[in-house]
């Protein structure tokens, strides 16, 4: 089974905006945000719809930075996740049932609250390094195998 997701994160030199997941897949952990496409949509739009629902942004500038396979060990699903880079933006972040907004300075992320693929792919996102790989996950979401490349093209 393989489903697309999309993670926005916003950027803004020193700083990037995260939400500490309130429910649901994830919670308890600081992410971006994101989640399932609707039937026909476009990832990219997905990516702008999830932002706009939850945190309230609207999107003026997206770019595409990553994309990752998540699965896990015994499962058959595969989450293709695409990752974004928004740059500019309209509103002001608030807080929806599904996230609590927070800016963190890049040198200071949570990572030891966030997924623990993050740590090795942040720093790819915050210095505008394409990548793309797969991590591969336990049952208590230990990292098992994982593959992480950087690529020049588009
Ligand atoms: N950063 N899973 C993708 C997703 C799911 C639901 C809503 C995005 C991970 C990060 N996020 C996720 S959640 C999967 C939006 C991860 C495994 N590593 N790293």
């Amino acid at each position: 089974m393989h489903k697309l997701l999309t993670l926005c994160i916003i950027h803004q030199r020193y700083h990037v905006l995260l939400g500490m997941k309130k429910r649901g897949f994830g919670a308890g952990k600081w992410n971006g945000f994101g989640g399932k496409l609707n039937q026909g949509e476009s990832i990219e739009n997905a990516a702008k719809r999830e932002l706009w629902e939850e945190v309230g942004v609207t999107v003026d500038k997206l770019k595409k930075i990553g994309i990752l396979d998540f699965s896990w060990q015994g499962k058959t699903e595969i989450l293709e996740t695409h990752i974004f880079k928004v740059t500019q933006f309209r509103g002001s972040p608030v807080e929806s049932e599904e996230m609590r907004p927070e800016w963190f300075h890049v040198n200071d992320i949570p990572f030891s609250v966030m997924w623990p693929d993050d740590i090795l792919w942040m720093p790819m996102f915050i210095f505008d390094q394409k990548f793309k790989g797969k991590f591969i996950f336990d049952n208590d979401n230990n990292i098992i195998d994982h593959e992480l490349m950087t690529y020049e093209i588009q």
